[in-house]
């Protein structure tokens, strides 16, 4: 993958804090040569930052979204709001709640506006579903994916 290419996976988080759920996320998309950005927008703290990345994502070419954010987690359901885009969630496990507040916050959507969300700091399965959600149409993904199950199955 180049380093300019264009990113087809926006990755957003709530907070700098959620940043080490990622370790093993962003290896699988270099593994699978899914160029992807991250960026930090907090939808309570820094919801018109939100609002600017989500509307202008389709045009700058991403294609899946996966949003990161703990406890009372909109972060996921906002930026669904703002895009046509497929929007992955990925709770993030928090001190108090053991992230149950945060799963709840980002699976109990309302009807129509979806959010696929995965486990509980569960990074790894997102970016394996926005790579599959790419290889829908592009057919190199599709085949990443084949080799790294036919990998998984190996261990
Ligand atoms: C959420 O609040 C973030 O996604 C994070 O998981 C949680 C705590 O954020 P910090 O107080 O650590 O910035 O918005």
């Amino acid at each position: 993958m180049s380093a300019e290419a264009k990113p087809l996976v926006g990755i957003i988080l709530g907070s700098n804090s959620d940043r080490p759920i990622l370790d093993g996320c962003e290896e699988l998309f270099e593994r699978f040569n899914v160029p992807f950005e991250i960026v930090v927008h907090s939808a309570h703290r820094d919801p018109d930052g939100v609002r600017e990345w989500a509307t202008t994502a389709e045009e700058r070419g991403l294609k899946v979204i996966i949003a990161v954010a703990g406890k009372a987690a909109a972060l996921g359901g906002v930026v669904a709001s703002f895009t046509a885009l497929p929007v992955i969630g990925v709770p993030v496990k928090t001190s108090d709640l053991g992230g149950l507040d945060s799963l709840l916050s980002t699976v109990q959507m309302p009807t129509g506006v979806p959010i696929a969300t995965v486990a509980i700091n569960g990074a790894k399965n997102a970016a394996i579903l926005a790579t599959q959600i790419l290889g829908t149409s592009m057919p190199e993904y599709r085949e990443a994916i084949r080799e790294y199950k036919s990998d998984l199955a190996k261990q």
